[in-house]
């Protein structure tokens, strides 16, 4: 299992994020990915490398957002909902509203070189199994699956996953699965595969009736025009235990078995656990392990990337429970 890591998260550390009505301290902070690093260090995975450069284009975002005179961090509060229009406005107030899903996600001076390096271990992950090898971890800071083709927010600028999904397609793969096993739904790796055929995606999550992102993630959404058929969501209420959960998986991965994958993208968010601050599942520690033991036994090429899991120590070894599994 080859670990990618690159120390640039750290350039994302927001003062701000806009929860219950309040401005707190985000839960998408630097420690997670610290506390991961060592927990699987810990564990005994200690091949860790850096990210290879990948592309760094000018971002102008927080500049124009100082320029404007502004001393908070940069967080959207309009948005182009119903029968508006969806031109992109010239302000930066109205800009970012334009290309946000959520207002939880402040954007900050640091945020874009932290997810271009976030990327670039998802895109280094991929070349590792494009390289022959069985598996790759992506330790991605900021996370990613909630960034859609032109959308921000749940933490997320850039859909690493979807990143590494199409690196792997661009090296020759004919068919690629995301499989996403964070507790929230998907958003953005679905926006970005809808319609394609190459790419199923599936994603077992809270139920967006009651869990973020609210707006995408039921179970009649399956995809469109050529990518019909090659989207799978698994909505879950309240309190799943593995029990129920792993049901759910097993039946993504025998789809993505039966959809000809050769290889799978995990999009490993362990805000499924039971003591998680922002979520409502039930799993334990112990269960991580079985959850990369059954993906493993797909018998694919897998790249696991970071997405969530927060404030709680056990975030550490719930990643190293489902490298250990995948790896047994
Ligand atoms: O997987 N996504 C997350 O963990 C972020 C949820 C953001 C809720 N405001
Ligand atoms: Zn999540």
């Amino acid at each position: 299992m080859r670990v990618i890591y690159s120390e640039d998260h750290k350039l994302r550390d927001a003062r701000t994020e806009l929860y219950a009505g309040q401005l707190v301290t985000p839960f998408e902070a630097p420690f997670r990915a610290e506390w991961i690093l060592a927990a699987v260090k810990e564990a005994g995975f200690a091949d860790v490398a850096a990210p290879d450069a990948h592309g760094l284009e000018a971002a102008t975002v927080w500049d124009r957002w100082v320029a404007a005179g502004f001393e908070g961090e940069a967080i959207a509060n309009s948005f182009p909902v119903r029968r508006t229009s969806h031109r992109v406005p010239d302000n930066i107030v109205g800009a970012i509203g334009h290309y946000a899903n959520a207002a939880d996600t402040s954007i900050t001076k640091g945020s874009y070189e932290a997810a271009i390096a976030s990327m670039r271990c998802a895109i280094t992950g991929a070349d590792w199994l494009n390289a022959g090898n069985r598996f790759a971890f992506a330790l991605c800071r900021p996370p990613g699956h909630h960034a859609g083709i032109d959308l921000f927010g749940g933490y997320c600028f850039i859909n690493n996953a979807g990143v590494a999904a199409q690196r792997l397609i661009e090296h020759g793969a004919k068919k690629i699965a995301v499989l996403d096993v964070d507790f929230h739904h998907g958003n953005g790796t679905q926006d970005l595969f809808y319609h394609r055929g190459d790419v199923f995606t599936a994603s077992l999550h809270g139920d967006p009736m009651f869990a973020f992102p609210y707006f995408l993630g039921h179970a009649d959404e399956e995809g469109e025009g050529q990518g019909t058929g090659s989207n799978r969501n698994y909505p879950m209420p309240p309190h799943t235990p593995w029990q129920v959960w792993s049901s759910a998986l097993a039946d993504a991965l025998a789809r993505i078995k039966a959809f000809g994958a050769e290889a799978i993208v995990v999009a490993l968010g362990v805000d499924t656990f039971e003591r998680d601050p922002i979520s409502f599942f039930q799993l334990k520690s112990e269960d991580f392990i079985r959850m990369g033991e059954m993906i493993s036994a797909a018998g694919l090429p897998v790249v696991t990337c970071m997405e969530g899991g927060y404030g709680v120590p056990e975030i550490g070894l719930n990643v190293a429970n489902v490298l250990k599994g995948l790896e047994a």
